[in-house]
């Protein structure tokens, strides 16, 4: 064994609730890799798990609050931004990470998740995209690709994808980055930029449900539909050739961060062109420190 692995083993021992394992998730699930990312990233920003606070809305990506071992909440379906949004009203000074299934964020919880960036609440918010509603078993969600196929589409999704990317720049989120499960290195730069970030920061982590909606678009192995999410083999995958065609940019103020993410997964500008996206924009204010100090003021007032 490596030294390397035996240092993450130790780490996720120290971050995670050893009584609640194994997890639910199925073999091979895209989720570990998030949950592993996260808690790296926590561990690579020197974060105290004290100051930490995780909250989760209802799916298969809902469960990680319960597995980590910080300050949880796992809340209801789609309103963990307005949750986290309490919680850092409350304790500005922690740390509040709120992570998502696609479904979760911009469906029932769309409309809470674009008041949050509006605000710029300062939370690191991480939205799971495996295309689906996993854990009910493969309906379509808003990012179903057109022609993938669900329980609810059973001869293809005919909707267009909704854009998170082009969502966080128009409600003023003033970081957003895209990675995927397929590449862990810059997974985990991603989030621990977003960490550094003063305000509303989003992360859309492309990920694999292979056992729901890779079985029924003929990618049953996790693997298949991991490699079929990655830039360079999108062309052998129509679902993923939609995805593909979705806009790729990164902007004058994150060209320096995503030429971070290239020198740390060692690969040239064209070669990881489909797998990713980041960008910070200056001049937001965060938000959830003015409400905080507004209401400390308040509640020190006597009352009228
Ligand atoms: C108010 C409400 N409506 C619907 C549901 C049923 N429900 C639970 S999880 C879910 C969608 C899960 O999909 P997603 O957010 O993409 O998470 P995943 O399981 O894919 O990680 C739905 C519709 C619910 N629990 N509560
Ligand atoms: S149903 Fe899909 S998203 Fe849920 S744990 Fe299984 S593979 Fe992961
Ligand atoms: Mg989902």
């Amino acid at each position: 064994m490596s030294n390397a692995t035996v240092q993450i083993s130790l780490t996720l021992r120290d971050y995670l609730r050893a009584d609640r394992m194994p997890t639910t998730w199925c073999a091979g699930c895209g989720l570990g890799i998030i949950m592993n990312a996260i808690v790296q990233a926590i561990a690579y920003r020197g974060l105290d798990m004290d100051q930490v606070s995780m909250v989760s809305g209802i799916g298969c990506t809902g469960r990680m609050s319960g597995y980590v071992d910080c300050n949880t909440v796992h809340t209801t379906h789609g309103r963990a931004p307005a949750f986290a949004t309490g919680i850092k009203l409350a304790k500005p000074e922690m740390t509040v990470i709120t992570v998502m299934g696609d479904g979760d964020a911009m469906s029932i919880g769309g409309n809470h998740l674009v008041h949050a960036m509006r605000r710029n609440i300062g939370m690191v918010a991480i939205v799971v995209n495996n295309n689906v509603y996993g854990l009910t078993g493969g309906q379509t969600s808003p990012t179903t690709p057109v022609g993938g196929v669900s329980t609810t589409a059973a001869e293809g999704s005919f909707e267009r994808p909704m854009d998170l990317e082009a969502l966080a720049r128009t409600a003023g989120a003033p970081f957003f980055a895209r990675a995927t499960v397929n590449h862990t290195a810059s997974l985990t730069m991603a989030i621990e930029k977003a960490f550094e970030i003063d305000g509303f920061a989003l992360v859309e982590v492309i990920s694999n449900c292979h056992v729901i909606y890779g079985r029924m678009n003929g990618m049953p192995e996790a693997a298949d539909m991991i490699a079929a999410m990655d830039g360079d083999t999108w062309r052998t995958n129509p679902v993923l050739l939609k995805r593909a065609d979705q806009s790729i940019r990164v902007t004058a103020g994150g060209v320096d961060a995503a030429d971070g993410l290239r020198k740390r997964d060692g690969v040239s500008q064209d070669e990881r062109s489909g797998r990713g996206v980041i960008w910070t924009s200056s001049g937001s204010v965060g938000l959830s420190k003015k409400y905080s100090k507004e209401i400390a003021a308040r509640q020190g007032e006597p009352e009228a």
